[in-house]
């Protein structure tokens, strides 16, 4: 297949995909904080909202590119090798989601021959749709928007998540926290990586750092955050973050210092 030529109305279409998707998602929350499901129990509910908010972003982007592949998260659909492939999250932050938190969104990255060339990232419950196309500057509802321009970390304000496996390597994350809390403004967890990617992209945080991700949390939001000015690397300073379960975001400017301050802690 050939790479779009008009990536700007492909992003457009996505994002109002996403916003439609969004709109169902918000009803099912609404209904869920109804306990008007409560037979289903909560996580039937939840996983049903998820593949059936999959199944519908799968179908409209099917139609939108036609001979499309897909990785996603719920697996709704079989996941094809091809030349462009859509990284789908319908739900990224399920754990909000569940307890009835505004702070999830729904993820989309198209990759041309594994490289990112567009990227949404849609927060659903203040409806600010984030996006990107290769070539183009980063976008929030339609304004250009880039990362911040502090440059000290002491003026800075970070996001990380915590694990949910890989255990054994908690309290050393648990200590990176408690170093980073000391040379900055603070450190978020917000439970969705795409929101904090997104958010470094805008500004609103300098960095934001995990580990253990899954492609579908984090390619439209890294992306987002590269055409906004920012940088995104694995822990060795290297282009593997997508696939490689590392990742470290920021404005660029003490890009280099945090990655010293999480190897410190954090090395293999
Ligand atoms: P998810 O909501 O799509 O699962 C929060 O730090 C981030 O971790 C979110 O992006 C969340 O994505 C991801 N995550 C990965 N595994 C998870 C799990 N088992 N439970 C909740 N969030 C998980
Ligand atoms: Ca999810």
């Amino acid at each position: 297949m050939e790479k779009p030529v008009d990536l700007q109305h492909l992003c457009e279409e996505v994002c109002r995909i996403s916003r439609e998707v969004g709109k169902f998602i918000l009803l099912e929350q609404k209904r869920l904080s109804d306990q008007s499901i409560e037979s289903k129990g909560l996580n039937d509910f939840v996983t049903y909202v998820d593949k059936a908010a999959e199944t519908l972003l799968v179908s409209e982007l099917q139609a939108l590119l036609p001979g499309s592949g897909f990785l996603t998260e719920e697996k709704t659909v079989a996941q094809q090798e091809a030349e462009l492939v859509w990284i789908i999250d319908p739900i990224d932050g399920t754990t909000n989601f569940i307890h009835g938190l505004p702070l999830f969104s729904i993820s989309i990255a198209l990759a041309f021959r594994g490289k990112t060339i567009l990227g949404v990232v849609h927060e659903v419950s203040r409806d600010e749709c984030f996006s990107a196309i290769e070539g183009g500057r980063a976008m929030l509802n339609g304004k250009v928007i880039q990362v911040s321009e502090r440059s000290k970390l002491s003026d800075s304000l970070l996001v990380t998540g915590f694990p949910y496996k890989d255990e054994g390597r908690l309290e050393a994350w648990m200590q990176l926290f408690i170093t980073l809390l000391r040379k900055s403004h603070g450190v978020r967890r917000l439970g969705s990586a795409a929101i904090d990617l997104v958010y470094v992209a805008c500004g609103r945080f300098e960095a934001f750092y995990e580990y253990g991700l899954s492609p579908w949390d984090v390619a439209a939001g890294a992306f987002i955050v590269e055409q906004a000015g920012g940088l995104v690397t694995d822990y060795q300073g290297g282009p593997n973050f997508v696939y490689g379960k590392e990742l470290l975001a920021g404005n660029g400017r003490m890009n280099e210092e945090l990655r010293g301050v999480i190897l410190e802690h954090f090395a293999r």
